[in-house]
């Protein structure tokens, strides 16, 4: 009788446990791969949505990026990330080759701090250009960790109830 309620205790707190464990586990760096189509007029991330200024890109910290540019019209484009602000490319900063066919070109980069920048097409920086954010980790975790928790939660609750039922039961019958 105590070392079942012992056993139901110990697997109650141990799946517990795990799941808060799993709620605060820090959020991983992912390969994100992302694709943009250029005109003339602006960037979009499907053809039929290029617009300027382009669609505002999100990514976090540490996240490996992959930049997939393809062009919809007949210009020679590039795409390249601002790091520094001065709205010009410079060494180090992510940059394709020239977008010259329909072949799309691409640029793979860690993104390192935190920021918003801008993206821009060199040849057409008044118009091919967007918002590029790099979030900094989450303080709060995302809803299906807190679900996970709140399970986690609740389990230990009803072991709890249930081991308190059933230590009544043998006061009564001492
Ligand atoms: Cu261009």
């Amino acid at each position: 009788m105590h070392l079942t309620l012992a056993r139901i205790l110990t697997v109650g707190l141990f799946i517990g446990l795990l799941a808060t464990g799993f709620a605060t586990a820090p959020v991983r760096a992912a390969d994100r791969t992302l694709h943009l189509y250029g005109t003339v007029s602006g960037w979009g991330d499907t053809p039929g949505t290029i617009g300027s200024p382009g669609p505002t890109l999100r990514v976090d910290v540490g996240d490996n990026v992959t930049i997939l540019a393809h062009r919809e019209d007949s210009f020679t484009h590039n795409w390249y990330l601002d790091l520094n602000g001065d709205a010009s490319w410079d060494a180090g900063e992510p940059r394709t080759d020239d977008i010259d066919s329909a072949v799309p070109r691409s640029v793979t980069f860690n993104a390192t701090t935190a920021g918003t920048y801008t993206y821009y097409c060199e040849y057409h920086q008044g118009t091919m250009r967007g918002q590029f954010i790099v979030q900094a980790p989450s303080t709060t975790p995302p809803a299906a960790d807190n679900t996970l928790l709140y399970a986690g939660i609740g389990i230990v609750a009803v072991v709890a109830v249930v081991v308190a039922a059933l230590a009544m039961r043998g006061r009564k019958k001492a």
